[in-house]
C-alpha cells in the first residue's frame, strides 16, 4: 500500500515537474487560457438562412421568380479517356459503356478508383425540357478544360476551372435531350493555375449545373454599384446585359425593386443580340454592411413585358485607403483572416452547402473578419461571407509564374479572361474587398509592363475596388507603384529551411525585411496575405522548437499574426492556411506530410489544432481592445 502510494506520489511529482517545464516553455499553450466557444457566433442573418430559397442549390437566395429551372445535379454517366480517343470515336454521338455513374457536382479525384487520375474524362446525362423555348445552360465550375455537346451538336468550349459559363439554345423542343461534356484536368506551363501548383487539380463538373427556360428577351447579367452614399441616401449604379433572340431591335421596360420596393422603371432601346443598359436609382436611408452588422439588400431587375427577372444581393459599404491605413465606412479596418481552399478529404473541391456553412462558422468562431482564396471560390461561400460579415480577398489563380511565363501573350490573355469572368461573377458581393492579379511571381520586377497592362485592365472592369498582386516574402519593386495595396506573404520564422527554429534572431531579421516595405512605400497599405505558414502533424506534440509539432506551428502563427495587428502600418492579414489541403501530385513526397499541405490551423476534417486557439486568442484580444472601431475623422 505504502509502496504504491509512494510510487504514486513519485509519479505525480514527476508529472508536476513535467507540467512545470511544459508550461514555462509554452506559456501560451495551456488549455485553461483558451477562451470558451459560445454555442453560436453567427449573426442572425446567417442563423436564419437554412432556407436557401434556390432550387438549384447554387446560391443562398433565389435568382429568378419566373424562369423554369431544370436541375442537372445528380448521377451522370462517366468514362475516362486516357488516350484521348473520344473525339475521333465521337463519344458525343455514341457514348461508350460507362465505367461508373458519377455524382455531380463532384470530382473524380475523390473516388478511390480515380484518385490520381489526371487526363480526359467524359460525362453524359439525359434530361427533360418541359416546354419548347429558349434554353440557357449554366455550368458553375468545371475543372479545367471543357467541351460541351447537346444532342450531338457542339455548343462550345471553356478553359478555366473556377468561373461559370453558359450556353443559350434558341427554340429547343419539348422533351428529352442529352448533354455530353468532355473534361480535362491536365495542367501545363500556360494554364491557370500552372502544372505543379500547391493544391490538387481535382477534375470534374464540381460546381452546380442547371438549365433554365428564358424568354426571347432576357437579362444575361446585371451588376449594381453603390459608389456614393450618405445617411440619407445611396446612389445605385446599375449595369445590365440584355440579350435578344436573333438580335431584333426593340424597346423594353426595365424595373428595379429593392427589398420589394420599386426604385426605378424606364424604357430602353435594345439593339442587336446583346445590349448594355445602364441607369441610376436612389436608395433612401441606407443601412451599411460591415463585419459587425452585415446588412444585405435584395434587388430584383425585371423585364415586365418580356417576362424575365433576375435577383442579386448587395450591400452598402465603402473601403477607403488613407495613406497606409484602410477604413471601412470611416472606421479603421485590419484583417484578421485565413486563407481558404475549397477542399475536403471526402468532397474535394465540391464543398456541399453544409460544409461551406460550417467553414464559415469555424472562421467566425476563430474571431476572423476576413478570408482569402487563390481563386474565385464557390459562389455560395461568397454568399455566406456576405451574410456573416467576412471580408473576402479575391484572386485569379496566376500562381508563381516566372517572368518568361508572364511575358507570353497566351498567358496574359488567359489572365485577363479569368479576371473578367471573376469580376462579372462576383461584382455584387459586398464582402469582396480587392481583386488580386496573382500570387508570388518571384521575378515580378522583370514584368513591369505586363503588370501595368493587367492593372489597367482590372481597373477597366471595376474601378470601385482595390487592385493588388501578392509577393512571396517581404518584397517590393517598381511594379509595386502600380497597385493600391501591397500584399505580401510573410512569416516571422521561416519553415522550409531544414535547420530553421523559432529563433529570436531569425524573427528580428524577418521583421526588418518587412519594415523595408513601409520604408519604401510609406503611403501604401500593407496586408500580410499569408502569415505564419508552418506545417504540423495534427495531434503530434513536442517541445516548441521542433518542426512538424503543433506547438511550433501555433507559435509561428501567433507571433507572425501579432506583428500584422500591432504594427500600425500593417493592415492585418490572413493565416496560411485554414484547413489542411491535398497538394499537387508533383509535391506528394516533397516536404508535404502524406502529400497534404499541413499548414491548416484545422485538420482536413476541420478539427482544431493548437494554432487555431492561438489565433482565436490573438484575434479576440485585438477585438476586445476595440481597435477596429477607430473613426477616420478622429485619427
Ligand atoms: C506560398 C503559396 C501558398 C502555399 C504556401 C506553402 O505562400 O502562396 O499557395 O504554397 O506557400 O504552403 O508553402
Amino acid at each position: 500500500m505504502s509502496r504504491s502510494r509512494s510510487l504514486l506520489s513519485l509519479s505525480s511529482a514527476a508529472t508536476g515537474l513535467l507540467v512545470m517545464i511544459f508550461t514555462s516553455v509554452f506559456p501560451q499553450a495551456s488549455y485553461e487560457q483558451f477562451p470558451e466557444i459560445p454555442p453560436s457566433v453567427l449573426p442572425p442573418a446567417l442563423q436564419a438562412s437554412c432556407d436557401v430559397g434556390d432550387d438549384m442549390n447554387s446560391r443562398l437566395f433565389r435568382t429568378t421568380s419566373v424562369r423554369t429551372q431544370i436541375q442537372l445535379a445528380g448521377f451522370w454517366d462517366f468514362v475516362t479517356d486516357p488516350s484521348g480517343q473520344g473525339d475521333s470515336a465521337q463519344y458525343f454521338v455514341t457514348f461508350p459503356k460507362p465505367e461508373t455513374r458519377m455524382w455531380i457536382p463532384g470530382s473524380w479525384n475523390t473516388y478511390a478508383r480515380y484518385w490520381h487520375y489526371q487526363g480526359i474524362a467524359w460525362f453524359q446525362r439525359a434530361f427533360e425540357v418541359p416546354a419548347e423555348g429558349q434554353l440557357r445552360i449554366r455550368f458553375g465550375g468545371v475543372f479545367y478544360r471543357s467541351k460541351v455537346w447537346l444532342d450531338g451538336k457542339h455548343l462550345g468550349d471553356h478553359e478555366g476551372g473556377y468561373t461559370p459559363f453558359t450556353f443559350v439554345l434558341p427554340r429547343l423542343t419539348k422533351g428529352a435531350h442529352r448533354l455530353v461534356v468532355r473534361v480535362d484536368n491536365q495542367l501545363d506551363d500556360e494554364s491557370l493555375p500552372k502544372r505543379g501548383v500547391d493544391w490538387f487539380p481535382y477534375g470534374g463538373i464540381y460546381r452546380p449545373v442547371y438549365a433554365e427556360l428564358v424568354p426571347d428577351v432576357f437579362i444575361d447579367s446585371f451588376s449594381l454599384k453603390t459608389p456614393d452614399f450618405s445617411e440619407g441616401q445611396a446612389t445605385l449604379e446599375i449595369q445590365a446585359m440584355v440579350n435578344t433572340l436573333a438580335g431584333q431591335n426593340n424597346d423594353q421596360r426595365l424595373e428595379l425593386e429593392v427589398d420589394g420596393k420599386k426604385l426605378y422603371s424606364g424604357v430602353h432601346r435594345l439593339t442587336g443580340a446583346a445590349t448594355r443598359v445602364t441607369f441610376k436609382a436612389v436608395l433612401p436611408n441606407p443601412k451599411t454592411w460591415s463585419p459587425e452588422s452585415p446588412y444585405l439588400y435584395t434587388a430584383r431587375l425585371s423585364l415586365p413585358e418580356a417576362g424575365d427577372d433576375q435577383y442579386t444581393r448587395f450591400g452598402v459599404r465603402s473601403f477607403k485607403a488613407d495613406k497606409y491605413r484602410i477604413f471601412l465606412n470611416g472606421r479603421l479596418f485590419k484583417f484578421m483572416g485565413a486563407n481558404h481552399h475549397d477542399d475536403h478529404p471526402d468532397w474535394g473541391p465540391a464543398l456541399p452547402p453544409h460544409i461551406i456553412r460550417q467553414d464559415v462558422e469555424i472562421l467566425k468562431r476563430m474571431g476572423a473578419n476576413g478570408v482569402r482564396s487563390h481563386y474565385p471560390t464557390d459562389e455560395m461561400f461568397l454568399d455566406y461571407c456576405d451574410e456573416a460579415g467576412l471580408v473576402f480577398f479575391e484572386e485569379i489563380p496566376a500562381w508563381q509564374y516566372s517572368a518568361s511565363q508572364m511575358a507570353r501573350p497566351k498567358v496574359q490573355e488567359k489572365m485577363k479572361m479569368q479576371l473578367r469572368e471573376m469580376v462579372e461573377r462576383d461584382m455584387n458581393h459586398p464582402s469582396v474587398f480587392a481583386w488580386s492579379l496573382g500570387n508570388e511571381w518571384h521575378e515580378f520586377r522583370k514584368s513591369y509592363d505586363v503588370i501595368k497592362s493587367l492593372v489597367a485592365y482590372a481597373r477597366s472592369l471595376d474601378n470601385s475596388r482595390f487592385i493588388t498582386f501578392v509577393t512571396g516574402g517581404a518584397q517590393t519593386g517598381d511594379p509595386s507603384e502600380l497597385i493600391d495595396i501591397l500584399s505580401t506573404n510573410w512569416a516571422q520564422y521561416q519553415w522550409y529551411d531544414p535547420f530553421t527554429c523559432l529563433d529570436p534572431a531569425e524573427g528580428e531579421k524577418s521583421i526588418s525585411l518587412l519594415n523595408q516595405i513601409h520604408e519604401r512605400f510609406p503611403d501604401k497599405p500593407v496586408i500580410l496575405t499569408e502569415f505564419g505558414g508552418a506545417e504540423s502533424q495534427a495531434g503530434w506534440h513536442n517541445w516548441g522548437n521542433v518542426k512538424w509539432s503543433e506547438e511550433y506551428q501555433a507559435r509561428n502563427v501567433r507571433d507572425s499574426g501579432r506583428v500584422g495587428l500591432e504594427q500600425e502600418w500593417i493592415s492585418g492579414g490572413f493565416v496560411w492556411q485554414f484547413s489542411e489541403t491535398r497538394s499537387a501530385p508533383e509535391r506528394f513526397l516533397a516536404g508535404r506530410l502524406r502529400g497534404w499541405n499541413s499548414k491548416g490551423v484545422v485538420d482536413p476534417y476541420r478539427s482544431p489544432k493548437l494554432a487555431f486557439y492561438s489565433l482565436q486568442e490573438l484575434f479576440r484580444a485585438y477585438q476586445a481592445r476595440g481597435k477596429n472601431q477607430r473613426v477616420l475623422s478622429s485619427e
